[in-house]
């Protein structure tokens, strides 16, 4: 089963092709074509996770994904949040900035959020779900691997930032495999014919 992920994240697509490939059923996800752009003005990573994923149906009308996600901060209120991808002009300028708002602050929980929206070739939400990561956020970036904010979130019960951890260890904790297996199950479950012998 080929769904089309509504992203233009390079890695987003690689992490949950691992996560499905280990999950041992046969689906693939792609990316859309280039000018997918939607504009993500939703209030919650679910509203814009919607949005994502109805711009990419009207694009391929086909099985759609869409993943919006991002980094809450309890002492910011929840910020980066929504604006998590959007929160500086690079990914270093966005840790940068999160350090700095951070500075002096002793409370570093902190989670990341993963809303998933399935939407089926008639364009109607098949299922959607929410996953987490709790933990907390170091005082200096470690680590190369994964992307955007994983160099300073410690998972809890972790010593190693998810930027240290290899991708099948974060692949085992990420909010993206926690709403991923969610949305698998429910493909699984509902989608993929079994035959009867
Ligand atoms: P698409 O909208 O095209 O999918 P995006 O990167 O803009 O790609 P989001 O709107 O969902 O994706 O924003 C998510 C941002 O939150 C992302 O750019 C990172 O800064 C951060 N983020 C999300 N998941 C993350 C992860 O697993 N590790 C580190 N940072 C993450």
């Amino acid at each position: 089963m080929k769904i089309v992920l509504a992203s233009s994240n390079e890695h987003k697509v690689q992490e949950i092709n691992e996560i499905a490939a280990d999950y041992g059923i046969d689906v693939k996800f792609i990316l859309p074509p280039n000018n997918f752009n939607p504009i993500e003005n939703g209030k919650t990573f679910q509203e814009n996770s919607y949005i994502k994923a109805r711009e990419a149906w009207k694009l391929a009308k086909s099985w759609i994904l869409a993943d919006d996600s991002g980094l809450c901060i309890d002492a910011l209120n929840g910020a980066p949040g929504i604006y998590s991808a959007r929160y500086a002009d690079t990914p270093e300028l966005r840790i940068k900035r999160v350090l700095n708002e951070l500075n002096g602050t002793a409370d570093r929980k902190a989670y990341f959020a993963c809303a998933m929206t399935l939407i089926n070739p008639q364009g109607k939400v098949e299922y959607s779900f929410e996953g987490r990561c709790e933990g907390t956020i170091i005082r200096e970036p470690r680590g190369k691997n994964g992307f955007g904010y994983d160099p300073i979130f410690l998972p809890r019960n972790y010593t190693k930032t998810i930027a240290e951890l290899s991708e099948d260890e974060k692949n085992q904790i990420s909010h993206r495999s926690v709403a991923l297996r969610q949305i698998l199950n429910y493909i699984k479950t509902n989608l993929l014919i079994t035959e009867i012998h």
